[in-house]
């Protein structure tokens, strides 16, 4: 079980990029600087585009013999992301926040890099699949976490919190990453493993600085 074994094997950097980290401890005990939630607001509506992107390359490379199953999940992770493009410019109003033309700070412009880089034709099936996995999964690990019994989140964050900190999200990610898991595996290839690891530990580098760059006043 190559995905799991990545969380524990990287578990200092994996918790910076989840629970441990200040900006998500602030919105669960309910300190959090709004300011920081809306430069966060901003610059994620410019990454999920690009993700948009990157999900697009992925379902380019689905296998003709991949399980309805596959295809399925797959498929409707793509088409949520209409949903939370539109989720970002209701809530972009009700902050006043404009998001045309909202300049990208250089941590949002590296990860929509790497998500390019991640989209070419020549990555593997299974290594975007496993960053595809940890994206969402560190997501959803985060927001899960600020909706734990006795966590003090602000209820003007909580809809936010819940998109991703749902079960169904959790669900959602747990069937990323079998598939994911069965694509690394049925590589039998240490080669592809080992980049997938390496995409892993990119995603978790790219998460903390995203939040860092939330809570950064500069
Ligand atoms: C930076 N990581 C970032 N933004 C997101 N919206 C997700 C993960 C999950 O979709």
């Amino acid at each position: 079980m190559a995905l799991s074994q990545w969380k524990s094997r990287h578990a200092e950097l994996y918790n910076r990029a989840t629970t441990h980290h200040p900006y998500i401890v602030s919105i669960r005990n309910g300190s959090v600087d709004l300011s920081c939630y809306k430069r966060w607001l901003g610059q994620d509506y410019i990454f999920v585009k690009a993700f948009v992107r990157f999900i697009g390359s992925i379902l380019a490379k689905i296998p003709s013999n991949a399980s309805d199953e596959t295809l399925m999940t797959l498929l409707s992770g793509a088409s949520a992301l209409h949903d939370e493009l539109q989720w970002f410019q209701k809530e972009a109003l009700v902050w006043k926040i404009g998001l045309e033309d909202l300049p990208p700070k250089k941590t949002t412009q590296d990860y929509c890099r790497f998500l390019e880089d991640m989209s070419q034709p020549s990555v593997d099936y299974a290594v975007v699949l496993s960053t595809f996995w940890a994206i969402e999964h560190v997501y959803f690990e985060s927001f899960a976490f600020c909706l734990e019994p006795g966590s003090k989140t602000p209820h003007q964050l909580v809809e936010a919190c819940g998109r991703w900190g749902s079960p169904s999200f959790g669900s959602y990610c747990d069937l990323l990453r079998s598939i994911a898991e069965a694509a690394v595996e049925s590589t039998g290839s240490n080669e592809v493993k080992q980049r997938g690891e390496d995409a892993f530990v990119r995603v978790l580098q790219l998460e903390n600085e995203f939040w860092n760059m939330s809570t950064d006043v500069s």
